[in-house]
């Protein structure tokens, strides 16, 4: 088949791709979106587990660009669940009439770059090929699931169900003896919700989680109406706020602690009383957590008492108190995920004690013993920030494959936005970008918004070509990193997906830029508005 030539291509129609060609097709440029699944959502198309559902209230985890559709949609909860803002993406898609130029069921293969043309010329699985003046990557940063490295997996004669891939009539586990592999955010928000389907739940942890209650209610009709009335006011606390999101969430949860008194000087009769108020959350609300690790141990001892008081049986409350530091895997929320443990038809492996053997016909074999089950649920993670763009075969100016480069270099790039080697590929939310470090949402607006101003500005003056310098990517990622280096974040024993511990071979480095969205949208807005130092443009 012949390739088409756009001025833009998308490569991917979830949050971040339907509002980067609903922009590019705003400034006038003839511009695709080329998507994999068989709908529009992305992550909140396949990510459709009992239980799913956004840690940021709905009316800050959603688009701003656009009064109509922030004034027409209608959430109902104050967290919004998976199917809920599926269907907003589906709602939005409809609206803005996106669906003409997005190309489903179409998964980008490999990329090219040519340099006298100036263009990409890209391949799909479907065989159709599109040559785009510019490419802009919106594949998502948590969009390519982890194969779990359990051996035996196949020989498994139940049913081996994956979170990020959870099949779309849903699954009847009633009555069903099923194991969980995991306990990261997806692990215990899909918990409490199996053990009251399954007969029998085991779940199979390997890192205990640190995970905050939290109270996700109905929003009245009432209720809503009085927030859509103060979106202005909503809208412009967001986007001065360091994570996007000014509303109670995790993450502000997370900042205001800095400003707490630290646990250290902390009296033991101030230490308990913040567990008997505040239970878990009270454990870890102190101001030296993030920057002493001591402090942090010390949060997280009191953190296990605040479990015990919780969990009954004491060996599982003892397994479920975590040891690695607070803070450098995501701050998760839960609905009830500790009182699920008192259930009579749940029981904790704590792998710690002796890990997974292998899969087996039966159910999953550790060094503990054998369980027998009817289902495995797995999940697992993802290989985030870099996993979607390394699956293709991407290759820039001179032959460079851009897998090879994070390999050799680990996860670099200029600006979060685009990596040297590579022009006229934008990234949204690439390593180095606030991205999974604030309000996805947020940060993407942001994204888009400059990358589509910075497209329109090279047509207006005439440039083929933008290109990341060596040297402007080397200072940015020197940059983020000493960031995080005064933190827990920097600590040998916090492994994350942030810092790519959870992938073998992953060269490590904290991915999201940490200063926060406002400063990091001004030292753009500087760049762009001074001729785009740090880049070449041709
Ligand atoms: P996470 O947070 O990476 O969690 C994955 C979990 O799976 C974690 O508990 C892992 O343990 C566990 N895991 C992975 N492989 C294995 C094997 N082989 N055996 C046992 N346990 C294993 O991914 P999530 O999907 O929960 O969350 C990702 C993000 O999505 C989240 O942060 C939100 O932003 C939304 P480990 O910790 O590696 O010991």
């Amino acid at each position: 088949m012949s390739a088409v030539r756009y001025d833009a291509l998308v490569i991917g129609a979830g949050f971040s791709g339907l509002y980067m060609l609903h922009r590019l097709r705003e400034l006038g440029l003839s511009v695709i979106a080329v998507e994999a699944g068989e709908n529009v959502g992305g992550t909140w198309l396949f990510n459709r587990y009992p239980g799913a559902r956004c840690d940021i209230e709905s009316i800050e985890y959603s688009y701003s660009f656009s009064e109509e559709i922030q004034q027409e949609w209608v959430w109902t909860e104050t967290m919004p669940a998976q199917p809920e803002i599926e269907a907003y993406l589906n709602f939005v898609a409809d609206k803005l009439d996106l669906r003409r130029d997005i190309r489903l069921n179409t998964r980008v293969t490999a990329m090219a770059f040519d340099a006298d043309e100036a263009c990409w010329h890209l391949d799909t699985d479907t065989g159709a090929r599109f040559t785009a003046s510019h490419v802009v990557a919106a594949s998502g940063i948590l969009s390519v699931p982890l194969e779990p490295d359990v051996p035996g997996m196949d020989s498994f004669d139940g049913a081996s169900l994956f979170t990020a891939c959870w099949p779309k009539a849903g699954f009847d586990l009633a009555g069903k003896r099923v194991g969980v592999i995991g306990t990261g955010s997806t692990g215990v928000q899909l918990i409490p919700v199996v053990a009251r389907e399954a007969g029998q739940l085991t779940v199979f942890q390997r890192s205990a989680a640190y995970t905050l209650p939290w109270d996700v209610r109905p929003l009245p009709a009432a209720e809503l109406d009085d927030l859509k009335a103060a979106y202005p006011a909503i809208r412009a606390a967001q986007r001065e706020h360091p994570v996007g999101a000014a509303r109670l969430s995790a993450f502000s949860l997370l900042l205001d602690m800095l400003a707490r008194p630290p646990i250290k000087s902390a009296t033991r009769e101030e230490q308990l009383r913040a567990i008997d108020e505040h239970g878990v959350m009270g454990a870890l609300n102190w101001g030296d957590v993030f920057f002493d690790i001591e402090a942090n141990r010390m949060a997280a001892k009191l953190y296990g008492e605040a479990i015990a008081r919780i969990v009954k049986d004491p060996v599982t409350a003892a397994a479920l108190v975590p040891t690695h530091p607070f803070g450098c895997k995501r701050p998760i929320i839960d609905q009830g995920y500790y009182e699920t443990f008192n259930r009579d038809n749940v029981t904790l492996v704590d792998l710690r004690s002796g890990p997974i053997r292998a899969v087996t016909p039966t159910g999953i074999s550790t060094e503990q013993g054998d369980h027998d089950l009817d289902v495995i649920i797995y999940a697992t993670g993802f290989d985030a920030m870099t996993g979607a763009l390394s699956r293709i075969d991407i290759t820039g100016r001179d032959g460079a494959s851009l897998r090879q480069v994070w390999q050799d270099e680990g996860p670099t790039s200029y600006l979060g936005l685009a990596v040297a080697g590579f022009p006229n590929l934008f990234i949204v939310q690439a390593p180095g970008s606030p991205s999974a470090a604030t309000n996805f949402v947020a940060a993407l607006e942001q994204h888009v918004e400059w990358i589509g101003d910075c497209i329109a500005h090279l047509r207006d003056q005439g440039h083929r070509t933008i290109e990341a310098s060596p040297e402007a990517q080397r200072e940015w990622i020197e940059h983020t990193t000493s960031l995080v280096e005064p933190t827990v974040l920097a600590h040998p024993s916090c492994n994350s997906w942030y810092n790519g511990a959870n992938v073998p071979g992953k060269k490590r480095r904290y991915m999201a830029y940490t200063a926060g969205i406002p400063e990091y949208r001004r030292r753009c807005d500087e760049i762009a508005a001074t001729g785009y130092p740090g880049f070449e443009l041709a």
